[in-house]
């Protein structure tokens, strides 16, 4: 087994890296954690490992949906990867976010103040912040290489594909799975409020789910216990580190503080707590069954 640190990285983000293993990929979470779009110097223990197994749960659950890009998640993973890695399949990607939003936040609810529309479907006047959906949206956006995506409606979206009945797929696509996840993980107490899928195409050209899954780097997270529209949620997972933030001081602007420790910890349980909500399983099982632990 190759060690991470002698392959080739293909590409590297804020919080994950992917490397090159020649006919497949490999996709590391890290348990780096950013709030405000910066990536703080404190590591969560566990939270690559929370990510990998949510999309792990997922993607099985969803295959009925649309086909992904999962090859395994113990053969392949080198030692210090296990419970984080995933060996995937080569996708050509669309260059499109796909975007569903069942909850009117974040740039969906600044959008809607200003046009009384999201991605150019116009909505019923009088919705608050974190209203749900009278149904969820496709709301696409660009795949920026620096800085934000921007949104796009669906004809931008059919131009940049290049095909307009591939993109009615990606959407269709993407509402059943949003529906699928927001649905489960409802049932077991968690809402999510908007969700991004990487979609692309395989080697033989079938319509394939790559990147990660209904993750709460990839989705909004909130508890439904508290759920209460006309202001903004707390995040089911980032909210001690983003309380604790904000209590500092801390003006947004790089660099981001080191963590305390209890906040650190308390935020590891969320992790956890939200991979055995969803998938039903102790996380201990989790790093058991990739090696991790
Ligand atoms: C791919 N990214 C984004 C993800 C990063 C960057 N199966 C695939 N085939 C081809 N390309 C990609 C994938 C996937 N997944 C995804 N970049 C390339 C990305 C994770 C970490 F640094």
């Amino acid at each position: 087994m190759s060690a991470l640190s002698d392959l080739p990285l293909l590409a590297s983000g804020k919080v994950r890296e992917i490397y090159d293993l020649g006919d497949e990929l490999l996709i590391v979470a890290s348990d780096r954690i950013s709030t405000y779009d910066v990536v703080h110097p404190t590591p969560i223990p566990d939270k690559g490992a929370v990510l990998t197994g949510l999309s792990t749960f997922w993607f099985q659950r969803t295959e009925d949906i649309v086909a992904n890009h999962v090859v395994s998640v113990t053969d392949g993973v080198p030692a210090e990867a296990r419970g984080r890695g995933m060996v995937v399949r080569k996708l050509k990607m669309l260059p499109v976010e796909c975007v569903v939003r069942g909850y009117i936040t974040g740039s969906g609810w600044k959008d809607y103040q200003s046009t009384g529309a999201v991605s150019g479907i116009e909505l019923p006047a009088g919705l608050r912040e974190s209203d749900r959906l009278p149904e969820p949206l496709f709301t696409p956006s660009t795949k920026a290489e620096v800085g934000h995506d921007e949104a796009i409606d669906f004809e931008g979206a059919v131009e940049l594909i290049g095909d307009r009945e591939l993109a009615q797929r990606v959407r269709d696509v993407s509402l059943a799975l949003y529906e699928h996840a927001a649905h489960h993980a409802r049932a077991n107490g968690i809402i999510l409020a908007d969700t991004k899928f990487e979609l692309g195409l395989d080697a033989d050209g079938r319509l394939t789910i790559g990147d990660e899954i209904c993750t709460p780097d990839s989705s909004r997270f909130w508890p439904a216990d508290s759920y209460e529209p006309g202001r903004g949620q707390p995040s089911f997972d980032k909210q001690f580190v983003r309380d604790w933030a904000s209590a500092t001081g801390w003006d947004r602007n790089p660099p981001a503080p080191p963590i305390p420790d209890d906040v650190v910890s308390r935020t590891r349980e969320k992790y956890v707590e939200a991979y055995e909500r969803i998938s039903g399983e102790k996380f201990d099982a989790w790093l058991s069954r990739t090696g991790a632990a």
